[in-house]
C-alpha cells in the first residue's frame, strides 16, 4: 500500500534499524520505545489489522512468532522474559494500520490489564 509507512519501511524507502529480515518478516527498532528493547516485527505483505488475517496466513503468522523467539534469543532477553503485544483497531490503541507485533523487555513490565 502506497501510504503506508511498515510498507514504506519494506520496500526500503523509509530506513528503520533492522534486527531481523526473512522473505516473509521484517523485524526493526520502534521509533517511539516504550521498553529498553522496543521491536516491531511485521509480515512483509500489507495486512492492516489483525482482524483482516485469513486462515490462508496461519504460516505467516506462525513466521512472525518464530521470528519473536529468535530476536528475544539474539537480544538476550529470552531469560529475563519479554512481551509480544498486538494492537487492534480504535481501542486496542492501533496507529498505524499494518499488522505489527510489539516485542517489549530490557525492564520489569507492569500489569497488563487497566
Ligand atoms: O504502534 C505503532 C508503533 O509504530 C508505535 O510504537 C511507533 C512505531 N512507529 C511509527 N513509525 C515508525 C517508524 N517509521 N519506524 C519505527 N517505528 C515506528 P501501534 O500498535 O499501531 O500503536
Amino acid at each position: 500500500m502506497s501510504d503506508c509507512i511498515f510498507c514504506k519501511i519494506v520496500e526500503g524507502s523509509l530506513p528503520s534499524t533492522k534486527v531481523y529480515e526473512d522473505d516473509d518478516v521484517l523485524a526493526f527498532r520502534d521509533i517511539q520505545p516504550a521498553a529498553p528493547v522496543h521491536v516491531l516485527i511485521i509480515p512483509k505483505k500489507h495486512i492492516a489489522t489483525m482482524n483482516d488475517v485469513t486462515d490462508e496466513d496461519g504460516a505467516l503468522i506462525a513466521k512472525i512468532f518464530a521470528a519473536a523467539r529468535k530476536i528475544a534469543a539474539d537480544l538476550g532477553v529470552a531469560e529475563s522474559g519479554y512481551r509480544l503485544v498486538n494492537n487492534v483497531n480504535r481501542d486496542g490503541g492501533q496507529v498505524v494500520y499494518h499488522l505489527h507485533v510489539h516485542l517489549l523487555a530490557g525492564r520489569k513490565l507492569g500489569a497488563l490489564l487497566a
